[in-house]
């Protein structure tokens, strides 16, 4: 694949005011085109690597456009490994966009979205996996999704798919031996072995297919349904949660009646947490729609907070919503406790055996304190904490693992049955491809486009 020889320019910063923005140009026409259009201030000289004051001018015009602090990165140690230069101006939307035509009319041409990156991974600088970590990094919301993100732009990801391949590679160089030179006294041992290190290989690969549980949660974000019949308190644990007046909290059963969705940081976890309408037998049309959409995103949750009204006793709405939510991962709040406990703590522990349980009183300005850490550690449940372990986050990389787990899967099934081993080395070598195709050595330009279109312009 050969590297796209025309130069790229765009603006790299977001788009709005900004105390300064940076327009970026890379190829081989960047440092002429840098030359024509930079004017250093007196008594300054462009130095490689070094930042320099001056302006911004169009050489036919003569007009001045900025005044900039710019830099000129010569290839190949940059971040695309072609010629680079950053030009710093002030953060006027103006000034980015003049700026940017300038480096146009002077013969760049527009980036696509993600060319930078693309071109750093079509230099060998970067693998696949790492610049669709770039996207990662730059999109994290929360400290965990940018620290797994980070992991994985580092290469410590890539390695591990390294690692698995060259396991592979070295069955496949053994059948190869085994395929030339047959030796019929070590066959049996041959096919000990292969299973063994194809079983080891599969391991790996499932090992890493399953960490995208978590994976997913730390990139989209858990989503929590609160439910419980009307008036048990879900609106006010939701502005407990936000720490603001988000949904109107009444005395009057059935004021929410639309569901309501937020995100929300949890020490690095991102929830998307819905406060929904409460569930009951409703007469009026628009609270049955609600309602609804309340069973509608119970359905969808990861995670379901039940709320009950511990100062009353149960009645039949709490019942049919206790009918339905086994199964579901659970919490369950003893809401109002400040009105007296009637539904006790044992009573609904017996109904639900080993589910998290927590007393509240989530009345005006009560800090949700409690229910947070309860949330916390269910997610967490001592298995993402981990900061060594390798989390996949991305989809593509989850459907390619579990393609070569499969693939090594039949293989192991055929080793079993002494199958012949031209016929096993073809599930063997396919493995590995799907292994390759996440790091991006044995993607196609179509995989390759795909990634790199979900980019933003600029980066
Ligand atoms: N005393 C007391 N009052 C509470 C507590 N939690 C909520 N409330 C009050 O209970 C009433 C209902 O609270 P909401 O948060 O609107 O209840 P909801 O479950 O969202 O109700 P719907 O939207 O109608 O389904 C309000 O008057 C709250 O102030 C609590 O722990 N103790
Ligand atoms: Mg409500």
């Amino acid at each position: 694949m050969a590297i796209k020889e025309d130069t790229i320019a765009a603006i790299s910063t977001a788009f709005g005011e900004g105390g300064i923005g940076i327009v970026r140009m890379s190829g081989e026409e960047a440092g002429r085109i840098f030359s024509e259009i930079f004017v250093p201030a007196s008594g300054k000289e462009i130095v490689s690597r070094m930042l320099t004051y001056g302006s911004i001018r169009d050489p036919e015009t003569e007009e001045v456009i900025d005044e900039v602090l710019s830099v000129f990165m010569p290839a190949p140690h940059t971040y695309t490994t072609e010629d680079v230069v950053e030009i710093d101006c002030h953060g006027s939307v103006v000034s980015l966009r003049r700026i940017l035509e300038l480096c146009y009319k002077m013969g760049a041409r527009p980036a696509e979205r993600g060319e930078f990156t693309k071109r750093a991974f079509l230099g060998g600088r970067i693998d696949l996996s790492q610049a669709e970590a770039v996207i990662d990094v730059i999109r994290a919301k929360t400290d965990l999704g940018f620290d797994v993100a980070m992991k994985q732009l580092d290469g410590s990801f890539s390695e591990k798919i390294r690692e698995i391949m060259n396991e592979i590679l070295d069955i496949l160089v053994d059948i190869a031996v085994n395929i030339d030179y047959p030796d019929e006294d070590i066959e049996v041992l041959v096919y000990e072995k292969m299973e063994k290190a194809l079983t080891r290989a599969k391991e790996k690969v499932d090992a890493l297919a399953a960490s995208q549980d978590t994976g997913r949660l730390i990139k989209e974000g858990l989503k929590v349904s609160i439910i419980g019949k009307p008036n048990v308190g879900k609106s006010s644990l939701m502005n407990a949660l936000l720490g603001e007046s988000r949904a109107i909290v009444t005395s009057v059963p059935g004021t929410t009646r639309d569901t309501i969705e937020e995100s929300y940081d949890l020490r690095g976890i991102p929830l998307r947490i819905t406060d929904t309408a409460g569930i009951r037998d409703a007469s009026d049309e628009i609270e049955r729609i609600g309602i609804e959409k309340s069973k509608d995103s119970f359905n969808r949750a990861d995670l379901v907070i039940f709320m009950i009204d511990a100062s009353r006793d149960l009645d039949e709405e709490d019942e049919e919503i206790m009918s339905v939510i086994a199964g579901k991962k659970l919490l369950i709040l003893l809401n109002k406790q400040d009105l007296g406990t009637v539904v006790s703590r044992e009573k609904i522990e017996n109904r639900f055996p080993g589910c998290v349980i927590c007393e509240t009183s989530l009345g005006h300005g009560a800090d949700a304190g409690a229910v947070e850490d309860a949330v916390y550690d269910m997610v967490m449940q001592g298995d993402v904490k981990q900061s060594e372990s390798l989390v996949v986050t991305n989809a593509r990389h989850a459907d390619l693992l579990r393609r070569a787990s499969s693939q090594l899967g039949d293989a192991i099934a055929m080793t079993r049955l002494s199958e012949p081993l031209e016929v096993i080395e073809i599930d063997i070598d396919q493995s590995r491809q799907y292994l390759g195709e996440i790091i991006g050595e044995e993607a196609t330009g179509d995989i390759i486009d795909e990634v790199f279109a979900r980019f933003c312009l600029g980066k």
